[in-house]
């Protein structure tokens, strides 16, 4: 059986550059998957599928049309447990690190057991970063939660090593989906510089540039979403 996880690591260890696209159900049409797909850049490693606000059962019946069209892995991204799906190869396990609403931090997480304790999802435990992309985004509204200033550069690092500490495998630094300031340079230098766990970084990367500047500072993933909806 394959380990998505190994396989990330081990790519970072041979010191590739992944590409995630983040397909919201909410938005997608089954019926175009395959014409949406193969619009996606070559570079394309990883699927991420998963959003704030989706619907009973439309997670479910995305991951199954992007699995019939594509043999990238599908991983889910949710945005609540009732979005997941035994569909999908593996489930970032995410943990709202920057907020301090029990309700991301470990009730979200028990509401899931269920769903998961027979199923053959892989579980990637990540602590997800919410930092401030210049406006309100969904992650913020939907979770009560505020995003971290991106002044505040030291608790971010802090932030992440605590993830790290408590056995996250994953860091994800999120400046929010559409942000109008992606996560700075410096920001994904100093925490790919503390933590020793592969580092995502998305939100409001839009162009090739911003891509090859979030590379070169330090991310190992990038996510983009709203740049490939439109
Ligand atoms: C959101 O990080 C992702 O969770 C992607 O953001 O939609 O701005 O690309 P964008």
């Amino acid at each position: 059986m394959r380990n998505f996880y190994a396989e990330i690591s081990l790519a970072i260890t041979e010191e590739k550059k992944l590409l995630t696209i983040l397909i919201d159900p909410d938005k997608f049409i089954e019926a175009e998957a395959a014409s949406y797909l193969k619009k996606l850049p070559k570079e394309t490693t990883h699927i991420f599928v998963g959003g704030s606000t989706v619907e009973n059962f439309k997670t479910r019946k995305t991951v199954k049309a992007i699995k019939a069209e594509t043999n990238l892995p599908v991983i889910l991204f949710p945005g609540d447990y009732s979005h997941i799906t035994e569909t999908a190869d593996a489930l970032l396990f995410l943990s709202l690190i920057s907020g301090r609403n029990p309700e991301y931090l470990i009730e979200q997480q028990v509401k899931s057991v269920e769903k998961l304790k027979n199923s053959k999802l892989e579980i990637i435990p990540t602590a997800y970063i919410l930092i401030d992309g210049g406006k309100e985004c969904e992650v913020q509204r939907v979770s009560g939660t505020k995003p971290m200033s991106q002044f505040q550069v030291k608790t971010i690092v802090n932030t992440a090593l605590a993830g790290e500490f408590s056995g996250k495998k994953l860091i994800y630094l999120e400046a929010g989906s559409g942000a109008d300031i992606p996560v700075s340079e410096e920001i994904i230098t100093e925490v790919k510089n503390a933590i020793s766990i592969p580092l995502i970084v998305g939100g409001g990367i839009r162009s090739l540039e911003q891509q090859k500047k979030a590379y070169n500072a330090g991310a190992d993933m990038i996510v983009m979403g709203t740049h490939f909806e439109n």
